[in-house]
């Protein structure tokens, strides 16, 4: 269903993305060693004359998302043949020793930065069409005649945001540690805030409905930005499928489209986005413009609900995401959202003077609140448990206690007594810690807490992200539920969670 108001007023909000040009800092030489990479400087890629077979390493010094212009040249005779070169961006360096070839995963190969181009003329400059997001650039002289060598002179990216860092509020602190996740968190976040906000630059640049909750909360907090948290909440309405349902991620290109992929908890996460943007901004007008398609997304999760109240369970890969743990059974979790969802509409409501929707809210939450404690809660295992199986998992706990199905020193405990237990379900993503840290602080443990931000998302940092990344899972660093790492995204949004709870907690 297209509501043309809303998309318009989504429209005339989207602004162009801001360009910065950056120059290679370094020229670098990469190598694996036992598996782990080292980085080395190099002679300065303006140097060198190129032959068939050498490679050069550009190193633009942090994380970029830009448009790259090269400026070669030549030594030797009149360039008599093509030029054939190989272009490998990079992230992380890791990437430059996966080979394209042998990943034959589930998600396209076609969102590996990697080109083969022939460079008829030379001298010339060559712009690439395509946006890449990246540190490293890896060019390899595949071939070139004999009679001449390869320069080039130079490069330089256009970076591109739609993240003013003349407008980013400053995080004064005296912990080293707590300053360093902040900067890194900002650049993630910085660099996927482009025309929207995108869950990451790399793959899938698009705008997903989970990973804006969390882009929008880190926003208020950094680059304020509301305008972009605006478009994008008017996009989602705007543009739902059928039934009214927000769908898990929409399309920018050709024109605005919602993609036909849903996801039960993403869908209700529109009410928690629209309820934070009030908080944030006290703009009445839109809460109660886009109430409607709120309210919209509780009546049809309501539809899942079994006679006992429970989330109906699914077999379908995806009908709800929580993360990216592939074992996870997802229906204790969902109900967790639900809950987390129709407390955030009852606010809503409250702010509008809705009182015939807050009184039914209301007495829905107490219904499905205390099926969960009834039907979901093992009174041996002290814990919630999902599907058939009665699986025990972090994400389930991690959700009913932010939806508030068990609250205070209960929920801690709970939390504490699941992280001891070697049985449960784990977590995958920055996004599921996202959402357990935001655990321990509803169960009233902030210093907790920001220990857990601090171990998880420093153990990146000490990998030497420039940027967080799409998925980290300690006890396996280079995981990807996709069937190869060289897809995986390690500039996404959805981990910017030190700029939102640092700055907010400590
Ligand atoms: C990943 C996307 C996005 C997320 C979905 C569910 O593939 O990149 O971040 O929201 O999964």
């Amino acid at each position: 269903m297209i509501n043309q108001v809303y998309v318009n007023k989504a429209l005339e909000l989207l602004k162009k993305p801001i360009e910065t040009r950056v120059e290679v800092t370094q020229t670098v030489e990469i190598e694996q060693i036992d598996g782990k990479v080292e980085i080395k400087p190099a002679a300065d890629y303006r140097s060198l004359n190129l032959k068939k077979g050498n490679k050069v390493c550009l190193d633009f010094g942090n994380h970029q998302v830009g448009y790259i212009n090269m400026k070669l040249g030549y030594k030797g005779s009149h360039p008599d043949a093509p030029v054939l070169l190989k272009l490998h961006f990079a992230e992380n360096p890791i990437e430059l020793f996966e080979d394209p070839e042998e990943y034959h995963g589930w998600v396209c190969s076609s969102w590996i930065e990697y080109e083969q181009i022939h460079v008829d003329v030379v001298p010339s400059e060559l712009k690439l069409p395509r946006r890449y997001a990246f540190r490293y650039l890896q060019i390899e002289v595949i071939d070139i005649s004999s009679k001449f060598d390869l320069c080039i002179e130079d490069v330089i990216c256009t970076a591109v945001s739609g993240a003013d860092d003349n407008k980013l509020i400053p995080f004064n602190t005296e912990n080293k540690q707590d300053k360093r996740l902040d900067e890194i968190a900002c650049r993630t976040l910085h660099n996927c805030m482009q025309v929207v906000f995108e869950d990451g630059p790399k793959r899938d640049r698009r705008l997903w409905i989970g990973d804006l909750r969390i882009q929008a909360l880190t926003n208020y907090m950094t680059y304020q930005n509301n305008d972009m948290v605006l478009a994008c909440i008017y996009l989602l309405a705007g543009l739902t499928q059928e039934d009214g349902r927000v769908g898990a991620c929409l399309f920018l290109n050709p024109e605005p489209e919602v993609d036909d992929t849903q996801m039960y908890d993403y869908s209700l996460f529109f009410v928690n986005i629209l309820w934070d943007y009030y908080e944030n901004t006290g703009d009445i007008e839109t809460l109660k413009e886009l109430w409607p398609t709120a309210l919209r997304q509780i009546e049809l999760a309501k539809e899942n609900l079994n006679r006992d109240m429970i989330v109906e369970d699914s077999e379908e890969l995806g009908w709800c995401f929580l993360d990216w743990n592939l074992n996870l059974n997802k229906q204790a979790g969902a109900q967790g959202v639900l809950l987390y969802a129709t407390s955030a509409a009852i606010k809503i409501s409250q702010a509008l003077d809705d009182v015939m929707n807050e009184e039914s809210l209301a007495a829905f939450y107490c219904e499905i609140r205390d099926a969960a404690n009834d039907k979901l809660w093992d009174k041996e295992l002290k814990c919630y448990v999902s599907g058939k199986n009665k699986q025990v998992s972090m994400a389930s706990q991690v959700w009913m206690i932010l939806g508030e199905a068990i609250t205070g020193e209960d929920a801690y405990k709970l939390l504490k007594r699941v992280k001891e237990n070697p049985q449960a379900q784990g977590m995958v993503t920055p996004y599921m810690y996202h959402n357990y840290v935001d655990a321990f602080i509803k169960a009233g443990s902030i210093g907790v807490a920001l220990e857990e931000l601090r171990e998880y998302w420093g153990a990146m940092a000490d990998l030497g992200a420039d940027t967080f990344w799409e998925l980290y899972n300690p006890a396996n660093p280079y995981e990807s539920p996709y069937g190869g790492t060289i897809v995986n995204s390690y500039c996404h949004a959805w981990s910017c969670a030190p700029a939102y709870f640092l700055r907010k907690y400590s």
